[in-house]
């Protein structure tokens, strides 16, 4: 496809002003660019966003204060950034089905915050999923502000089936009579039934806030329970499965609207980040198209066949598998600990993260897991035969006495793959 005038004139512009402004900081994105073409990345929670987004993302929005929402500023000058903002409500109402829409938070944990902030008074009490069954930090850790701030409950996975048992989360909430009800995980492999959270949240008199972080994108394609209409409050993150910035949203009733707005502004932020709104509302018009849909389709064939693989090669999955974008290794029957397979597998050109699994006897910063996604390798475009391949090269990079020349072979491998991926050629 021909290069579009604003592209052939702007990119390389802006890469060399770069350079000469700043060589330093310049050179260290080339760094960055160079690693994330060089590595097969299987970190659940990556992706690699769109042109388009990269390009709102860096736009002169970054130039304009907005504080308030569109046709009520604090601000002159922001006809076009109520535009902006409006597309972006708009796209992410319609793409989500949701009755309001605040697209200001600037991540997944404002977002989770102001939910907090505008439901619940200091010390109220909240249920919500352990951290190290798969649980977030904003769902109550004791030195996030969730856990100083709120009292809270937790729930966590069945030691037997490694999922979410309904009837004992529905047990702990009718003892505990938590205001808020949180669902939603960073590491669960299963789907999650989120009309039953509902159920449980109605019969204990509690809201429930769903965060959906980690399968928004999958939401969007229709691959996962929904949780809009089920739920009070729904926040997520906007670039995992989603695939756009790095940023925040909350989705909620129409009724919670006025208590959310305020929450985020002046609750809790000044000025919105209106280049990141911009690169939100892109975002939302690419996660309406087939083009997204068949590829979240395809990040979850491509999470069952790594899946399927790993467990031909003796690697204990938690729950026996996935129905989602990712998986959870419990490395303790090979005998390896989840840093020890962090750095094995970066050695050789993947990129994971160390994960503690349920009931994990070892501290956060060692584990006994590691966290495996496919999002960012089906965006590259890897398919069903690259993820075979992808499982013979971590299957081998965890086996026993791995040699030095064994490691460099499969460097060899991994270059291979990704080369036949190019990422970002533009740039
Ligand atoms: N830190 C994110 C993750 O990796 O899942 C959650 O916010």
């Amino acid at each position: 496809m021909a290069r579009s005038k604003v592209e052939a004139k702007t990119q390389p512009e802006f890469r060399s002003r770069l350079k000469e402004a700043d060589p330093e900081l310049a050179g260290l994105l080339k760094k960055e660019l160079a690693r994330q073409r060089g590595t097969i990345e299987l970190i659940a929670s990556e992706n690699f966003t769109s042109r388009a987004v990269l390009e709102a993302a860096a736009s002169v929005l970054t130039n304009k204060y907005a504080e308030g929402y569109p046709g009520a500023r604090y601000y002159g000058g922001c006809e076009f950034v109520d535009e902006v903002e409006t597309l972006a409500i708009d796209r992410c109402q319609q793409l989500f089905g949701a009755e309001h829409v605040n697209v200001q938070p600037h991540s997944g944990s404002t977002a989770n915050q102001a939910v907090y902030f505008a439901e619940l008074a200091m010390g109220d009490a909240i249920l919500a999923m352990k951290l190290d069954h798969g649980g977030h930090l904003t769902h109550g850790l004791k030195v996030n502000f969730s856990g100083r701030f709120y009292h809270v409950h937790s729930y966590g996975l069945d030691k037997e089936t490694g999922r979410l048992d309904y009837d004992d989360i529905e047990e702990i909430a009718r003892e505990r009579q938590p205001q808020l009800i949180v669902a939603g995980a960073s590491a669960y492999p299963r789907s999650i039934d989120f009309a039953r959270f509902a159920g449980i949240a109605r019969s204990v008199g509690a809201r429930l806030m769903v965060d959906m972080a980690h399968i928004a994108g999958l939401v969007a394609a229709g691959l996962h329970p929904d949780p809009v209409a089920v739920s009070d409050y729904v926040t997520t993150t906007t670039h995992k499965t989603l695939a756009g910035p790095r940023s925040g949203v909350i989705l909620c009733k129409q009724k919670f609207a006025r208590n959310v707005d305020k929450a985020v502004f002046p609750g809790l932020q000044g000025g919105p980040l209106m280049h990141i709104i911009a690169a939100k509302a892109a975002c939302f018009k690419l996660a309406g198209t087939e083009e997204f849909r068949q590829r979240q389709k395809q990040t979850v064939v491509n999470a069952a066949v790594l899946a399927g693989r790993l467990q031909e090669g003796g690697i204990q999955l938690v729950s026996g598998g996935t129905d989602n974008h990712l998986m959870l290794a419990d490395l303790t029957d090979i005998g390896i600990t989840g840093i020890e397979a962090e750095n094995r597998l970066e050695e050789v050109g993947i990129t994971v993260n160390k994960n503690s699994v349920p009931f994990d006897p070892l501290p956060p910063t060692v584990t006994s897991g590691v966290r495996i996604g496919t999002p960012a390798v089906t965006t590259r475009g890897f398919r069903e035969a690259e993820m075979e391949e992808v499982a013979a090269i971590i299957l081998a990079a965890l086996g026993q006495r791995v040699t030095t020349a064994e490691k460099k072979r499969l460097r060899r491998r991994v270059n291979e793959l990704l080369a036949a991926f190019p990422l970002y050629p533009h740039l």
